[in-house]
């Protein structure tokens, strides 16, 4: 694998990030960039003492909280400019095992575009410290959105990933516009519509020790709308490619 970037959002993550730059950096093919919404709680400080430390670690600063969405986003096009060939998708908050990274990279290597780290597979759970509720909403949400989506992924919503360079080459990353697990979602499903190989490997979740979670109502609210929405656009496209086939079927006058 030449060269992998770890994108690493933050906010709020203070405790955290030092032990996750610490594990990453233990794996001698990954940079790391942390893009951190000008947390309160000085993370910023935290991410750029580290990298004025470490050549592999790199900082982007956004001046308040844009969410998850945007910041992946905004980390993809930062590493494709500087020629990386390979990008991580990883928590900072230490539910994402930095210790797995080796076991996406193989995919990767043997052709993947898309490698999900799946808390789900072959029927189990593998998920340390999250209550009843937590875990109904997590595994509820993933049946919701694969069935109406019609993906057989058994973690659609899981934030571990990786993807190759060819997968947002040919993913319209500029038709992206959700935040947090509904970023997931349509990044999965855009993948998969543009035909690229997407595989699971299993990880396990460990919730996070210290700190919080940013997940909210809106952000719940997103993800359950998502899957209606993908169904919707890719109607409109499809109708829209056939009626610019046969413009006469679609009603509109081509001559005079
Ligand atoms: N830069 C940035 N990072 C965010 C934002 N929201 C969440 N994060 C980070 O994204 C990761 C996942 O968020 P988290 O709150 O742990 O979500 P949960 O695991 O679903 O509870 C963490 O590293 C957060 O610090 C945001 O608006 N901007
Ligand atoms: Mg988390």
């Amino acid at each position: 694998m030449s060269r992998v970037l770890v994108i690493l959002p933050t906010y709020m993550e203070k405790d955290t990030l030092p032990v996750v730059l610490t594990k990453v950096l233990t794996q001698e093919v990954a940079d790391i960039l942390v893009i951190d919404d000008n947390s309160p709680d000085g993370t910023a400080q935290i991410a750029s003492d580290w990298a004025s430390q470490s050549r592999r670690v790199h900082v982007m600063n956004r001046p308040g909280k844009l969410g998850l969405g945007t910041a992946y986003l905004a980390g993809f096009l930062w590493g494709l400019d500087r020629g990386y060939d390979c990008f991580i998708e990883m928590d900072s908050d230490m539910s994402h095992n930095p210790l797995d990274l080796p076991r996406f990279l193989d995919e990767i290597e043997k052709g993947a575009d898309l490698v999900i780290g799946s808390r789900y597979m072959r029927n189990t759970i593998s998920v340390v410290g999250w209550d009843f509720k937590r875990l109904i909403l997590s595994k509820f949400g993933n049946f919701y959105a694969s069935t109406i989506l019609g993906m057989k992924l058994s973690d659609i919503t899981s934030g571990y990933r990786a993807f190759s360079r060819r997968a947002f080459e040919n993913m319209e990353l500029g038709n992206i516009h959700s935040e947090g697990y509904a970023f997931q979602i349509e990044m999965a499903y855009m993948a998969s519509r543009a035909g690229l190989k997407i595989m699971e490997v299993p990880i396990i979740f460990t919730e996070r020790a210290s700190g919080s979670s940013k997940m909210s109502k809106r952000i719940v609210r997103e993800a359950i709308w998502l899957p209606w929405r993908l169904k919707l656009r890719k109607l409109i496209n499809s109708f829209s490619r056939s009626a610019a086939k046969d413009p006469q079927k679609s009603g509109r006058r081509t001559e005079g």
